[in-house]
């Protein structure tokens, strides 16, 4: 093919996207939705920044409306320094996609001009060409779950998933939770099953998640909870999504900016998929270090698929380098990204950012297989694209 590099990038572009993970919410549920320029200088990504690269004081920081917050983070790092790290140039990324020329004016100004054009999401969604999202819905929030209670959202847009952290973190006031909607129930466990069917039947979740640090990760086979979840996950055939190598609150005072990287071993995700062969299992690591090895563990177990560059993973320098790692190993045969946007408008960023980083890995990879004579054509493409971004997500969750 002679305009490869086009062909692929067009391709690309044109493609629908299914967003496996995300911690949005619609604009229906008004508590939780956040949308808008000021939301978007408030990411935590930009907070951590301020905090390490200024001395300003954190508690005042914290105490400040986010109007104001947002204004300070302009101020700092868009305007007194050059806002060239990754979390800032989605931001500038945005800006440049919704042609405000921010440079020529005042961040009233800019925030006025993003204020008129009055994005809903689901607009967000035709201009990023997202299909559906998945949310990420903890069942043991009893204000954030009120979203199942009034279902008047698109939930084909906005699909559900468990978020299971509380369990191992905080298993008292689950069990009270469990309690107060669970009369009937033989032990903990049963309790804990039952209140999982409740919130199954409420949300309809296409696979549950846990993040997990090193001693959670160790630990995890020994819990006396985690069989019969797992027994559950398997019957109701729906995947158990793994988020490996957190460290929560390495600083606590950044709180929501303050979580970091732990060191774990991946020999304990390896038992996992070995146990418990018929259940399907989702894992992003934190680290480069863990890439490697996770990339290798997805090529010995049918169970276990690879997803996303999550969070301190999802620089272009890191994602160029393994998203190439991926493909030599698994071929086509991974899921290679999810936003994790918490505000609707990063996903404008977030896919512009890895679509043109996984355009020229793809390039790279379709020319060095021409060379070889291999004749690739527009439709053949087109379907690797569909899968990378659509079709493995769907099928690994079982909705097509
Ligand atoms: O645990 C998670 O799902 C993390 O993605 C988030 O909680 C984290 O704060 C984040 O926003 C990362 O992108
Ligand atoms: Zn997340």
């Amino acid at each position: 093919m002679k305009n490869l590099k086009q062909a692929v990038s067009k391709i690309i572009n044109e493609s629908e996207i299914f967003d496996i993970h995300t911690h949005l919410f619609p604009a229906e549920f008004k508590k939780y939705h956040l949308s808008g320029i000021s939301e978007v200088l408030n990411y935590h990504y930009l907070i951590a920044e301020l905090f390490t690269t200024t001395n300003i004081n954190i508690k005042k920081f914290y105490k400040l409306t986010n109007e104001e917050r947002s204004n300070i983070i302009w101020e700092e790092l868009f305007r007194k320094r050059t806002p060239i790290s990754e979390a800032c140039k989605g931001v500038l990324t945005i800006l440049s996609e919704l042609s405000i020329d921010y440079m020529s004016k005042s961040f009233d100004e800019i925030q006025s001009e993003y204020c008129k054009l009055n994005l809903s999401d689901l607009q967000i969604f035709k201009i990023s060409k997202i299909s559906q999202v998945v949310m990420t819905n903890n069942p043991f929030d009893k204000s954030e779950w009120k979203l199942f209670k009034n279902k008047n959202w698109d939930t084909n847009k906005y699909l559900a998933s468990l978020r299971l952290d509380d369990i191992l973190m905080n298993l008292e006031k689950c069990l009270d939770i469990c309690k107060e909607n669970i009369d009937r129930f033989d032990d903990e466990s049963d309790l804990i099953i039952k209140y999982l069917d409740k919130v199954y039947e409420e949300s309809r979740p296409v696979y549950a998640a846990l993040s997990l640090n090193n001693l959670q990760l160790k630990s995890f086979l020994k819990n006396k909870f985690i069989p019969d979840i797992l027994k559950w996950l398997e019957r109701k055939n729906i995947p158990l999504s793994l988020l490996l190598g957190v460290r929560r609150k390495v600083n606590k005072d950044f709180l929501l900016a303050g979580d970091g990287i732990d060191k774990i071993d991946l020999y304990y995700l390896s038992e996992i998929c070995n146990q418990y062969p018929n259940n399907k299992i989702l894992c992003s690591c934190l680290s480069l270090n863990d890439q490697h090895e996770l990339t290798v563990l997805a090529r010995k177990h049918q169970n276990l698929k690879i997803f996303g560059f999550w969070w301190f993973m999802n620089q272009p320098s890191l994602i160029t380098l393994i998203l190439n790692l991926r493909i030599e190993l698994l071929g086509l045969n991974f899921i290679p990204q999810h936003s994790d946007a918490r505000v609707t408008d990063q996903l404008i960023y977030k896919w512009i950012h890895f679509k043109t980083l996984l355009s020229n890995v793809l390039f790279n990879h379709y020319n060095n297989i021409q060379i070889k004579n291999f004749k690739i054509s527009e439709n053949q493409i087109s379907d690797d694209v569909s899968k990378l971004l659509y079709n493995n997500s769907q099928n690994f969750l079982n909705l097509s």
